[in-house]
C-alpha cells in the first residue's frame, strides 16, 4: 500500500461530503498534521465511522472479561451496537445487539452475564449461539430459523479480542494474527483475569487520541510516572554527538536483552508494519529501566504472581499497536490494554483494561493502586494534551504544522495509514 498523490477516483453515487474529503485526503501534505476537519467536521466523522471503524478490524477488549459461557460485553461503534458473547462450547461469538423482532437493543450494560439473550420488549430469546428459539404470539408457521441474530466478524487473538462489521473483512488479519501468536502466547492473557478497567472520556477527536499515542516526543514533559521505566534513550530523540554515546549503549542493552528473552521463547524484534497494509500494526519488546520488571512506580512487579509459568520478572514490555484503534503492552507479570472508542468528531472513549493472573489474590499479590498507578497518571496526562490540541485545531489560526523526522515517524506513519484507507474506501465500490 502506498501514498499515491493520483485523484481520487470517486463512486459515481458520491455525495457532495465526499467530494470535500477527497479533496483534503488529495491535498494531505506528508510529514504534515492532518488539516482541521480531519479533527472537527460531523461529516468526516461519519466517513471514519463508515470506512474505517466499519471496515477494519477493531480491538474491543480482553477474553478475560468475558471467561464464562453467558459473559457478554458490548460495544458501540456509532449507531452499530456488537453483543460479545461467550457460548457453551466456549467459543467467543459476536452478534448485532439488535433484536430480530421489531428492533429493539438487547443488551444494554457494557458487560454482565445471561443464560439466553431475551429482548427486554416482547422477549424473544436466543441462544447463545444466535439461534432464536423462543417467541411467543407468533402462529404456526413462523420461522424461527429465519431471525436468528446478525452475526459479526470476531477474532480471538490470544485474549485480544477483534470484531470487524464489514461483510469481508480485511484478509490479512490472519496473517497480522499468525505472525503475532508466537509474541503474545507465552504471556496467556487468555489465563488472566481483570484486575481492573477504566474508562475515560477524552473531548477530542479519536485520531488525536492515537497520534498522541503513536509517539514519545512528549514523554519527558508530560509522563512523570511513565519515564520512571522508560530507558532515557530508548524512546526517541534527535540523534547527535551529546547522546550518541547513551544511545549506542541502549542498543546494546536491547541487544542483550533480545538474546537473552529469544533464547526463553521469547520473540522480541520488531515488526513494522503499521502503513504498510490493510491490518496495520507494530510490535517490539524492549527493556525497562531500573529494576526493569514493569510499568510500575518503581519498576518493580505490580503482581507478586506472573502470568503463565514466567519465572523471570525481567522480560520487559512487549508492546503491540494496532490500526486504528489500540496498544498493549505485555509484562511479566500483568498486561495493559487501551480501546479507543470514537463517540463524535470531539468526544472520544478509552477504556483502559489492566490483567494479572487468574489465581492472584488482590491485597496479597497486587493491589489494583499499584497496578493501576502508572497509566492512570499517563492517560489522564494525555486526555488534557489530547484536549489542548482539539482546543487548538478549532482556531482559526490552526494549520498543519511538520512532525518531528525522528520522533513523530509513528504518526505519520497513523496519517498514511488513515489516508490511504480512506482514498481506497472512497474510491471503490458501492457503500
Ligand atoms: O507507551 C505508549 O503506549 C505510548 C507510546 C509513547 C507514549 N505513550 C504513552
Ligand atoms: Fe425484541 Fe420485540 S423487539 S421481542
Ligand atoms: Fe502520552
Amino acid at each position: 500500500m502506498t501514498t499515491t498523490t493520483a485523484p481520487v477516483t470517486l463512486h459515481p453515487r458520491a455525495g457532495r461530503a465526499d467530494a470535500m474529503l477527497a479533496t483534503l485526503l488529495e491535498r494531505r501534505r506528508p510529514g504534515h498534521s492532518l488539516e482541521a476537519p480531519f479533527y472537527l467536521s460531523e461529516e468526516i466523522f461519519q466517513a471514519d465511522l463508515e470506512h474505517i471503524f466499519r471496515r477494519h478490524w477493531i480491538f474491543v477488549g480482553v477474553a478475560p472479561q468475558v471467561p464464562e459461557p453467558g459473559d457478554y460485553l458490548t460495544v458501540d461503534i456509532g449507531a452499530d451496537s456488537v453483543l460479545i458473547v461467550r457460548d457453551d462450547d466456549m467459543q467467543l461469538r459476536a452478534f448485532h445487539n439488535v433484536c430480530r423482532h421489531r428492533g429493539s437493543k438487547l443488551c444494554d450494560e457494557h458487560q454482565g452475564s445471561l443464560g439466553n439473550i431475551v429482548c427486554p420488549y416482547h422477549q424473544w430469546t436466543y441462544d447463545l449461539e444466535g439461534r432464536l428459539i423462543h417467541a411467543d404470539h407468533m402462529g404456526e408457521t413462523f420461522l424461527r430459523e429465519q431471525h436468528h441474530l446478525h452475526k459479526v466478524h470476531l477474532r480471538d487473538l490470544e485474549g485480544l479480542i477483534f470484531i470487524c462489521l464489514a461483510d469481508e473483512p480485511p484478509a490479512d488479519f490472519e496473517e497480522v494474527a499468525a505472525r503475532m501468536r508466537p509474541y503474545l502466547a507465552p504471556h496467556k492473557l487468555s489465563e488472566c483475569k481483570v484486575a481492573a478497567q477504566v474508562e475515560i472520556l477524552e473531548q477530542g477527536n479519536w485520531k488525536l487520541t492515537m497520534e498522541n499515542n503513536r509517539e514519545c516526543y512528549h514523554c519527558v514533559g508530560n509522563h512523570p510516572e511513565l519515564t520512571i521505566s522508560l530507558y532515557e534513550h530508548g524512546f526517541g530523540a534527535q540523534p547527535g554527538p551529546q547522546n550518541a554515546e547513551g544511545i549506542a549503549q541502549f542498543e546494546q542493552i536491547v541487544k542483550d536483552s533480545h538474546a537473552r528473552w529469544e533464547a526463553m521463547g521469547l520473540p522480541s524484534a520488531r515488526i513494522e508494519e503499521l502503513d504498510t497494509r490493510v491490518t496495520g500494526f507494530r510490535t517490539q519488546r524492549l527493556p525497562l529501566d531500573r529494576a526493569g520488571e514493569s510499568q510500575t512506580m518503581n519498576t518493580e512487579v505490580a503482581c507478586k504472581k506472573l502470568l503463565a509459568d514466567f519465572t523471570e520478572k525481567s522480560l520487559g514490555g512487549l508492546s503491540f499497536w494496532t490500526q486504528p484503534n489500540s496498544w498493549h503492552h505485555f509484562m511479566s507479570d500483568h498486561v495493559v490494554s487501551f480501546s479507543v472508542i470514537p463517540l463524535s468528531a470531539g468526544r472520544t472513549l478509552v477504556r483502559t483494561t489492566w490483567c494479572v493472573h487468574k489465581d492472584a489474590v488482590e491485597g496479597v499479590d497486587y493491589t489494583v493502586e499499584n497496578l493501576t498507578s502508572v497509566w492512570n497518571a499517563t492517560n489522564d496526562q494525555d486526555r488534557r494534551l489530547v484536549e489542548f490540541s482539539q482546543a487548538g485545531v478549532a482556531s482559526s489560526a490552526y494549520a498543519p504544522g511538520p512532525y518531528s523526522p525522528f520522533t513523530e515517524g509513528l504518526v505519520e506513519a497513523f496519517c498514511v495509514w488513515y489516508v490511504d484507507r480512506m482514498r481506497a474506501a472512497l474510491g471503490s465500490g458501492p457503500r
